[in-house]
């Protein structure tokens, strides 16, 4: 596990003040895994640089003692605040919204909140769970697969996956620069991380054109930016 303090950057000048009580916010998490980088585009958006701790997946710290004693599901990321770990990248994200209503996350309409929801969970619960570093290691360990099978695991889930994902939001009505509307969501979010997997496991996505428009639109948003895994401190070449 590696501290790398609060970050530089935009984010740190809003932050101080929550960053110098008796609570300093830690954020853990490793700079290519999309659980931690939905929760860092959030951070972002609300203006929050927490204390980050670098847990390094291929090295296997997640299941350090010290690490399983925050999460013993061994997974990333986890949000230490206020006395409270909280784990589930959706979980956390729900609850920056709710204590930093500020750029909300989630519209106002029930529908709609649903909508949304159904958006990121059709990623974070259907799709990522099927590319996870546990899962293709076991691939590996018990079914002797290499790079060249593992990758097209993963393009067999991520392709229809997202093929579904770009005719819900066609059919929405509701899509614009981002999932819902012109601001970011949720969804967006959970979008994002989804799509810088499924470039590095070689998936086709030139096709998905509401899905690319939207993709544009968050690389052009500074906290989706900042938030890029070749931007963290862990980052490895
Ligand atoms: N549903 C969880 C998924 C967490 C998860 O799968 N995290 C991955 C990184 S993206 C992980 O820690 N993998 C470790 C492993 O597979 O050993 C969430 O959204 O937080």
């Amino acid at each position: 596990m590696q501290d790398h303090g609060a970050p530089a950057g935009y984010q740190r000048k809003i932050l101080a003040a929550g960053n110098e009580g008796p609570f300093v916010m830690k954020f853990y998490g490793f700079y290519p895994s999309s659980a931690a980088y939905r929760c860092r585009i959030a951070l972002n958006l609300k203006g929050l640089a927490p204390h980050f701790v670098a847990i390094h997946l291929r090295k296997g710290e997640q299941l350090l003692p010290a690490y399983l004693e925050l999460n013993p599901q061994g997974l990333l990321p986890a949000l230490e605040t206020d006395g409270h770990v909280l784990t589930q990248s959706l979980a956390i994200i729900e609850w920056l919204d709710e204590t930093h209503p500020q750029a909300p996350l989630l519209p106002p309409d029930p529908f709609d909140r649903a909508h949304v929801r159904a958006l990121a969970y059709a990623i974070a619960c259907d799709i990522h769970p099927l590319q996870n570093l546990r899962v293709l290691r076991h691939l590996k360990a018990t079914f002797g697969q290499e790079r060249e099978g593992l990758d097209a695991w993963c393009r067999r889930w991520i392709e229809p996956g997202l093929a579904a994902l770009e005719v819900t939001l066609g059919k929405s009505g509701t899509a614009g620069d981002f999932c819902f509307g012109d601001t970011p969501t949720l969804a967006d979010l959970c979008l994002v991380p989804q799509m810088y997997s499924a470039r590095r496991f070689g998936a086709e996505t030139s096709g998905l054109k509401v899905i690319n428009h939207i993709i544009a639109s968050c690389d052009a948003h500074p906290a989706f930016v900042a938030a890029h895994p070749d931007r963290q401190p862990d980052a490895e070449p």
